[in-house]
C-alpha cells in the first residue's frame, strides 16, 4: 500500500468513528480528505517533512487534518484515532460491511448491546434483541440477518481493482530480480476474477531460496504469513500473496495447473488421459509405455521432493512453456478469463475459440461525467484527457436528476439544456469527436427520469438504475427491459447497481434482459469502474449468445479513472466477447449510426 493510501485510510476510519459517536458534518470533510490525499500524485511523506502549511497545500486539508498527517508520519500514530478506537473498540470495516449498517448504527449497536463483530451482530439479531433498540424495528433486524452472510463473505474475498495493483507491483519487483528466469501471476487474478481469495504467483528460477528471501524482502509485504524453500506467503495490503518458485523447464505446466480453475483442470487431465497421457503442475507425459501407471492422481501439494519425482513419469512431452502444454494435447491456447469449464476446452479443440476483445480496440468511452454533475473535471478537460490516451471520441453523459441522485448533483432538464452549449465550445476546440448524451435513472417501474423530446435530441442515453435496487427478479427484469425498449435509450448503464463486496444489486433475469436489448438496438454497460464490474462476465456471455452488444465504460468522474478500462475489458473477455460485440470498439462514424 502507498504512503498516501495508508494515511488515506486512516482518515477514512476517523471519520466512521466519528460519525459512529454522532458527529455531524466532520466526518464527510475527513473524507473528501482523504480522497484527495489518496490521489495526491507525490508522496505525502515529503510534504509532511516540510511542514504543516506545505500539506494544507492539498485540497480541502485544512490544518486539523493536516496536523494529524504531520503527527503520524512524525509519530507513527495519530492520538486522537486512538482515542476513538479505544472509546469504540469494534470492527469498523467488518460491521460497516453489512448491507445497511453505517457507522452511525455501528455507534448505537455498540452502546446498546456491546455489539463489536459480525458473530456479535448476528447473536444479537437471531436473539431480537436489535429489534428491542428505539429506532430499530423488527424488519431492520431480518435485513441485518439477511445481510450478514454476503457480508462474511466479502471480508474473505479481495476486489480485483484493489489486488490487481498489488499483484502489478509484487511481479515487477521480481521480475527485476536477477535470478528471476520468469514470473507471472495464477490463480484466479490472473483470470481476472471479479474478486480473489489471494494472489497466486509463479516463479521460474534455479535458485529457489534466493528468490523466497527477496519476496520476503519485498518492502511493500506488510508481514510474512510463512515462507519454505521453494513457497513462501506474505500479507500486502490485507491480501494474501502466495509465491511459488519452480524450475524453468517446469514454469508452463505450473502455470496451467495454478491458473486453474480447478473444474477447468479437471476436464482437462480428462482430456490427457483419454489420449493415455499425465497431466500435472510437473508436465505433461506421455505413459502410454509404462505397465504400473500409478499417476492416476495427481496431489496438489506434492512438495517433498520424492513425491514430486514420482509425478515426473514417461515421456515429457510438455512443461516449459504453457502454449506447448495445450498444443500437445490436441487444444489451441485458451486465454485465462476462459478457463472455467464452460466449453472453453470443446472450443479450443474445434478451432472455435473466440477472439476476445483487447484494451487496444476501444476507440471512446460513452459513460463518463464531469464538474456538472459528480466529476471532478470541466467537459473540455476530459475531452482532452481521452484526445491524449488516443481515443477518437468522448461522450459526455452527466448525471440526471432523479430516484437515487443527490439533488445538488443530478441535471434538470434544463440544466441539460444549457450544457449544449459548453459542449459545443468544448468540440470546437476538441481533437476529437464530442457526443452529448446523459446518464437519466431508470425509476422502479422502468420509467425515465429525463423528458422524452430531450431524449430525442441528445447524442446519446445511457439510462441506469440507480434506487430500488433490492427489486425481487420478476420487477427487476420488467424495469430494466422496460428501460431498453424505450427508443431513445442506447446503453442500459450499470444494469444490475451491484456493488462489488457491499452489495448485490438486482437479481435479474439476465437472459430476458439480454435478448429484450438485443432485439431492440440496445446495448448493455460493463461499467469498468472495479467496485462495479457490471455486468459480471456470465451476463456478458449471455448477451453474445443473444447477438446483443455491450459497451465497455468507465465511468470516469475524472481523466485517472479512464485507466480502469483493463477491468472492463477482461471481464468482457470472462464473458467471451469479441470486438464485434462491443460498442465503442467502433469508430465515431459506426458510433454515431448505431445512436440513430
Ligand atoms: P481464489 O484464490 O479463491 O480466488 O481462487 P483460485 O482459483 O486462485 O484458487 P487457489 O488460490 O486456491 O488455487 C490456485 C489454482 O491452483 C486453482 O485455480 C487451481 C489450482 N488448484 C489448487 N488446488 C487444486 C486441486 O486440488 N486440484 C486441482 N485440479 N487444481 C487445484
Ligand atoms: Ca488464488
Ligand atoms: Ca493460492
Ligand atoms: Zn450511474
Amino acid at each position: 500500500m502507498s504512503y498516501n493510501d495508508e494515511v488515506a485510510r486512516l482518515l477514512f476510519e476517523f471519520a466512521d468513528r466519528l460519525e459512529a459517536t454522532g458527529v455531524e458534518y466532520k466526518p464527510t470533510a475527513y473524507r473528501r480528505a482523504a480522497e484527495n490525499v489518496a490521489e495526491y500524485p507525490e508522496p505525502i511523506e515529503q510534504l509532511a517533512a516540510t511542514g504543516e502549511d506545505a500539506v494544507e497545500e492539498i485540497d480541502r486539508v485544512g490544518d486539523a487534518i493536516a496536523s494529524k498527517i504531520v503527527e503520524y508520519v512524525e509519530t507513527g500514530e495519530i492520538s486522537e484515532l486512538e482515542d476513538l478506537r479505544e472509546s469504540l473498540p469494534v470492527d469498523m470495516d467488518a460491521l460497516t460491511s453489512v448491507e445497511g449498517v453505517g457507522p452511525k448504527t455501528v455507534g448505537t449497536l455498540y452502546e446498546e448491546l456491546g455489539i463489536t463483530d459480525l458473530d456479535e451482530l448476528e447473536a444479537a439479531a437471531e436473539a431480537g434483541e436489535i429489534q428491542e433498540i428505539t429506532g430499530f424495528g423488527a424488519k431492520t433486524e431480518q435485513n441485518i440477518l439477511d445481510n450478514i452472510p454476503f457480508a462474511r463473505q466479502s471480508q474473505q474475498r479481495e476486489r480485483l481493482g484493489d489486488a490487481r495493483p498489488v499483484a502489478d507491483a509484487v511481479t515487477d519487483y521480481l521480475a527485476a530480480h536477477d535470478d528471476v528466469n520468469r514470473v507471472d501471476v495464477a490463480g484466479s487474478i490472473r483470470r481476472w476474477k471479479d474478486t480473489v481469495g489471494d494472489i497466486d504467483v509463479l516463479v521460474a528460477s534455479d535458485e529457489s531460496e534466493t528468490v523466497v528471501d527477496a519476496f520476503t524482502d519485498w518492502p511493500d509485504a506488510d508481514d510474512v504469513i510463512e515462507a519454505g524453500s521453494h513457497k513462501s506467503s506474505v500479507r500486502a495490503d490485507n491480501v494474501r500473496i502466495d509465491l511459488r518458485v519452480v524450475v524453468p523447464g517446469e514454469f508452463g505446466a505450473a502455470l496451467q495447473y495454478f491458473t486453474g480453475s480447478k473444474d477447468h483442470n479437471v476436464t482437462l487431465r480428462n482430456v490427457a488421459i483419454d489420449q493415455g497421457y499425465k497431466l500435472n503442475e510437473y508436465g505433461l507425459f506421455d505413459v502410454s509405455e509404462i505397465d504400473d501407471s500409478d499417476g492416476d492422481d495427481a496431489d496438489a501439494d506434492a512438495d517433498a521432493a520424492g513425491e514430486a519425482d514420482s509425478q515426473r513419469v514417461g515421456v515429457r512431452l510438455a512443461g516449459e512453456t504453457e502454449t506447448a502444454m495445450y498444443d500437445e494435447l490436441g487444444l489451441d491456447w485458451i486465454p485465462p478469463e476462459l478457463r472455467e469449464d464452460t466449453g472453453e476446452i470443446e472450443a479450443a479443440a474445434d478451432g472455435a475459440l473466440p477472439t476476445l476483445v483487447e484494451t487496444d480496440d476501444i476507440r471512446g468511452d460513452c459513460h463518463t461525467h464531469s464538474e456538472w454533475s459528480d466529476g471532478r473535471h470541466s467537459i473540455a478537460e476530459m475531452v482532452a484527457a481521452a484526445a491524449d490516451r488516443g481515443y477518437d471520441y468522448h461522450c459526455v453523459t452527466d448525471h440526471a436528476s432523479g430516484p437515487g441522485i443527490i439533488e445538488s448533483i443530478g441535471l434538470t432538464d434544463d440544466d441539460l439544456r444549457e450544457q449544449m452549449a459548453t459542449v459545443e465550445e468544448a468540440r470546437e476546440d476538441a481533437a476529437i469527436d464530442v457526443f452529448h448524451g446523459v446518464e437519466t435513472n431508470i425509476d422502479a417501474d422502468g420509467s425515465l427520469s429525463t423528458d422524452d423530446d430531450l431524449l430525442a435530441e441528445l447524442d446519446l442515453v445511457v439510462a441506469s438504475p440507480h434506487s430500488a435496487l433490492d427489486q425481487d427478479t420478476e420487477p427487476a427484469t420488467e424495469r430494466l427491459c422496460r428501460a431498453a425498449e424505450h427508443p431513445a435509450v442506447d446503453i442500459i448503464g450499470h444494469p444490475t447497481g451491484r456493488m462489488i463486496n457491499s452489495r448485490e444489486g438486482l437479481s435479474v433475469d439476465l437472459t430476458a434482459l439480454a435478448e429484450t436489448a438485443a432485439e431492440h438496438g440496445t446495448a448493455l454497460e460493463v461499467n469498468a469502474n472495479p467496485m462495479r464490474l457490471d455486468l459480471h462476465g456470465e451476463a456478458v456471455r449471455a448477451v453474445v449468445e443473444a447477438g446483443g452488444t455491450v459497451a465497455i465504460n468507465t465511468d470516469a468522474h475524472g481523466p485517472a479513472d479512464f485507466e480502469h478500462v483493463r477491468y472492463g475489458v477482461r471481464t468482457a473477455r470472462r464473458g467471451w466477447a469479441e470486438a464485434a460485440d462491443v460498442l465503442n470498439t467502433n469508430s465515431s462514424d459506426e458510433l454515431a449510426a448505431f445512436l440513430h
